[in-house]
């Protein structure tokens, strides 16, 4: 095939209409002489690596920048920390297992899963402690579902200050998770009828527990021990996590090593200390487990600034909601002046990921970008403003407000707040 009859004019002009070619906005190069890297390179000429040369692979080496990173200053050491998912560079809805963010309260317990055991006590008719290939004997499931720390975006709770998306919202992953429905475990330990309440805890070194409603548990949680067709990976709670569908990251126990059934909520740490909201009169929202519907642009945004000027351009992003599905999501490139409806793309299943795009011609002006989600409860994602309003201004946890980027004349973006 000659040069011509790949990138020649008439292919062009069949592939993007004639009136397109007329008003300058193709996407692509028109002929050869404009782009020589169409020219044979030598990785045309030479054979690659064979079979087995990675037994496990890696991605691209030009994609090293497409990963996990932290901000220094948040935390005081780095075992109990927290590190963010690089969503400004990931596309459609699951989050590779190798960039998921971590979030650890004394470091990654390294389980041997032959030594682990999961114990069930407390209000039920058998105490139980199961193997890890006991668990193997019970019918397990397949859910693809999202995790977001409640603290993600926390830092934005009274002004811009992250300048990325990975910071401001990448407190999340979306994985597909193999796992036993928490309610086969209970039933097999029999709940007392006292038994109204549940605490998970994990097997690190902080030994994290949370209080879990009885109801919950035996709604959709599920004990899970595979992400995305694999083992789980250490950082995210091998061999053993609990799943707990649309409810704060926190809750989610890692390293899950005991689940005990009680009549009342056990009040540790992480439950009032933590992940509470502290209101302008000085009470506290405890036990706001939902995730609230959120949304945010990850392109353009200032790590994935616009590089190809103006015509063509794709925005894209994530919405997300503790209760449901995202219908809809809605863009606006002009700070809300008039808002666009996003097209949905991939599978919309609940308490996951959705992807929306909003595909137009950028002419090279400066931008004032958001999203706006609409769950299928109704409920819509509120302002940053509107939400100060109802919380005042001490909280960290559960900020799900509008998110703006400022974009320049030359396809760079900036963390900014407008409303
Ligand atoms: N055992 C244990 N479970 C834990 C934690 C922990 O430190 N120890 N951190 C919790 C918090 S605060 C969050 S947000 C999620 C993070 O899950 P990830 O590391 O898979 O992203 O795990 C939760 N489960
Ligand atoms: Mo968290």
């Amino acid at each position: 095939m000659t040069d011509e009859n790949q990138n020649g004019p008439s292919r062009r002009a069949f592939l993007t209409g004639a009136g397109a070619v007329a008003a300058g906005t193709l996407a692509g190069k028109a002929s050869a002489q404009d782009d020589p890297a169409i020219a044979i390179k030598p990785w045309m000429q030479e054979l690659g690596d064979g079979v087995d040369v990675s037994p496990y692979g890696m991605p691209s080496p030009y994609e090293e920048d497409v990963k996990r990173r932290t901000v220094e200053w948040l935390t005081a050491d780095p075992v109990s920390s927290i590190n963010f998912t690089p969503i400004h560079a990931l596309d459609g809805t699951i989050t590779p297992n190798g960039i998921c963010f971590e979030r650890h309260h004394s470091g990654v317990a390294k389980v041997d899963p032959a030594e682990h055991r999961l114990m069930i006590n407390g209000l039920v008719d058998r105490e139980l402690v199961f193997t890890m290939e006991d668990l193997m004997r019970f019918p397990r499931e397949n859910h693809v579902y999202f995790l977001e720390c409640a603290a993600n975006s926390g830092m934005e709770w009274r002004g811009s200050q992250l300048n990325g998306v990975q910071f401001t919202h990448g407190m999340i992953h979306n994985v597909q998770y193999t796992g036993i429905p928490l309610r086969l475990l209970l039933e097999e330990a029999g709940v007392q009828a006292e038994g109204k309440w549940l605490l998970a805890e994990g097997a690190d070194a902080a030994g994290m527990s949370r209080s879990i409603p009885m109801e919950k548990a035996l709604d959709d949680c599920l004990v899970a021990f595979k992400m995305n067709g694999e083992a789980l990976r250490p950082e995210q709670g091998y061999p053993v996590r609990l799943v707990v569908p649309g409810w704060e990251g926190n809750m989610w126990v890692k390293w899950l090593r005991r689940l005990e059934v009680g009549d009342q909520p056990w009040h540790h740490r992480e439950e009032t200390s933590k992940y509470t909201d502290l209101l302008d009169d000085g009470t506290a929202r405890r036990f706001t487990w939902e995730m609230d519907a959120k949304s945010v642009v990850t392109s353009p945004s200032p790590q994935a600034p616009i590089t190809h000027g103006p015509g063509p351009t794709v925005l894209t992003g994530l919405a997300w909601s503790g209760r449901g599905t995202i219908p809809r999501v809605d863009v606006t490139i002009d700070g809300g002046i008039t808002w666009h409806e996003a097209r949905m793309s991939g599978p919309s299943t609940p308490k996951a990921l959705h992807r929306f795009y909003y595909d137009f011609e950028w002419d090279g002006s400066p931008l004032l970008v958001q999203s706006r989600a609409h769950d299928s409860t109704g409920y819509v994602q509120p302002t940053k403003d509107q939400l100060r309003e109802m919380r005042g201004l001490n909280s960290i946890y559960h900020n799900n407000g509008i998110q703006t980027w400022a974009v320049d004349a030359d396809g760079k973006a900036e963390n900014v707040e407008i409303s």
